[in-house]
């Protein structure tokens, strides 16, 4: 006689002595029970993992996501990074919800490899336009004044492969460079103040110790406002792919700004023009002539769900549509939805109260008819500033650029639920 029989005792007690939570079951929303009548051996039967004790605490001492997770990854695109040397790889956005990355999960940018720097033989040095050139150990930069922020990271290519049409079938490929983190550390101002920052300087140039020597040249107004020196991410040290012992947060820039082992700082009156900022991370306009120093990240959203990784498999009735909206210009005001390809629009409902130049969640709760869907999400900051269409967008910068790509997204959705990238036009 097995737990499923129905003269077992076991299963008895179960439907009299559980009728209560049993009965709040069956009578839930149309679709999301199994409906009066069929008895539902996941609660009738004795379950494997409450027949016997499970794993003990030791068996992990550093935790790891449950295995049914193991296809929540950071994937790469192979044709797009041309070794893992000088590579990038994304952060799945499909499987998050809420707002903070995982470590583990946060996307990585690399021009030379992950460097690994032991935490003693870790320096910082301040030069140039001071008055007191400076070199700090980690130890010395974790005596300032600490402060914890939520930001955003957005590589400015991001969504950049998008720039000519639809092109990759996945919300974590068209949007996956970008990670949200809470950091602690300590203001850049604080440090700099510290080796007395001459009255002629204007510009820093920021210097990491990976063997790309990744350097650019930030306006010293920006440094001295919300920049952050950062030791910690969520909590723990930073991951080595993330700059481990230290890196340099620049809330609302983009990413290839925010210095990964970063090793020095040096203040000048004019920017170096390092490769970065001139044969890289300009965006080449339609006119020939080409934008350089386009720091902010514009305000930008997308729906994570569904989305081509998450396609509708319930059918009809209750639908939670989800997604992330972000501003390098401050807070996220509104974000609305539209189901149609735009002809109406409807609020999204803002999940919490994001702090400026960090992710937002949204949410919008629907009654899916079974329709087919044109589904595209657009934010609005806090000053004012609607995320454009990518149309509008290329009859501003034209086809030329990589990098910047904020405009709407779109995706199809079919009768059976399915999700593509398409494009309207
Ligand atoms: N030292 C150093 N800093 C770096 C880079 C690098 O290769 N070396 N890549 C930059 C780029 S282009 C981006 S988008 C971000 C990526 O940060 P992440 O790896 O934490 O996602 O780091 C930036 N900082
Ligand atoms: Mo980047």
């Amino acid at each position: 006689m097995g737990a499923g029989d129905p003269k077992d005792p076991r299963r008895r007690r179960l439907l009299t002595g559980g009728l209560g939570l049993g009965a709040a079951l069956v009578a839930g929303r149309a679709g999301a029970g199994t409906g009066e009548g069929t008895p539902d051996p996941k609660i009738t039967e004795l379950q494997p993992w409450t027949a016997g004790p499970g794993v003990g605490v030791e068996a992990n001492p550093y935790g790891q996501p449950v295995r049914f997770e193991a296809g929540v990854v950071r994937r790469n695109v192979p044709w797009f990074s041309a070794d893992t040397i000088s590579a990038v790889n994304f952060t799945p956005l499909q499987a998050l919800d809420g707002t903070l990355t995982p470590n583990g999960l946060c996307f990585e940018r690399n021009h030379a490899g992950v460097a690994e720097i032991p935490p003693e033989d870790y320096r910082l040095m301040i030069h140039g336009l001071v008055e007191r050139p400076l070199v700090f150990t980690l130890g010395d930069l974790m005596r300032f004044p600490r402060e914890s922020h939520s930001y955003f990271l957005e590589c400015a290519a991001n969504t950049g492969m998008e720039w000519r049409g639809p092109q990759m079938n996945g919300v974590q490929f068209t949007h996956g460079m970008i990670h949200n983190v809470n950091y602690t550390g300590v203001r850049l101002r604080h440090v700099l103040q510290a080796a007395g920052v001459k009255p002629a300087a204007r510009w820093l140039l920021a210097e990491g110790a990976d063997a790309a020597a990744m350097s650019r040249s930030i306006p010293l107004e920006k440094a001295l406002d919300d920049c952050m020196i950062a030791f910690r991410m969520n909590g723990e040290a930073l991951r080595a792919e993330q700059g481990y012992p230290v890196r340099l947060v620049v809330p609302g820039w983009e990413g290839n700004v925010w210095i990964k082992w970063l090793r020095r700082l040096k203040l000048g009156d004019a920017p170096w023009a390092q490769r970065e900022e001139t044969s890289k991370y300009t965006d080449l306009l339609a006119d020939g002539t080409a934008r350089e120093m386009s720091f902010v990240m514009e305000a930008k959203s997308v729906i994570t769900s569904p989305a081509p990784e998450n396609p509708i498999t319930h059918g009809r009735g209750p639908l939670v549509i989800s997604g992330l909206a972000w501003s390098g210009r401050g807070r996220i005001a509104s974000v609305d939805v539209t189901l149609d390809g735009g002809v109406n629009w409807r609020a999204a409902r803002l999940d919490g109260a994001a702090g400026p130049k960090a992710l937002q969640r949204f949410y919008l709760d629907i009654d899916w008819d079974g329709r087919p869907l044109m589904l595209q999400s657009r934010a609005v900051d806090q000053t004012g500033y609607v995320q454009p269409t990518k149309e509008a967008l290329r009859k501003l910068r034209g086809l030329n650029s990589a990098y910047h790509m904020n405009g709407t997204q779109t995706w199809a959705v079919d009768r059976d639920g399915g999700v593509t990238n398409v494009e309207l036009g």
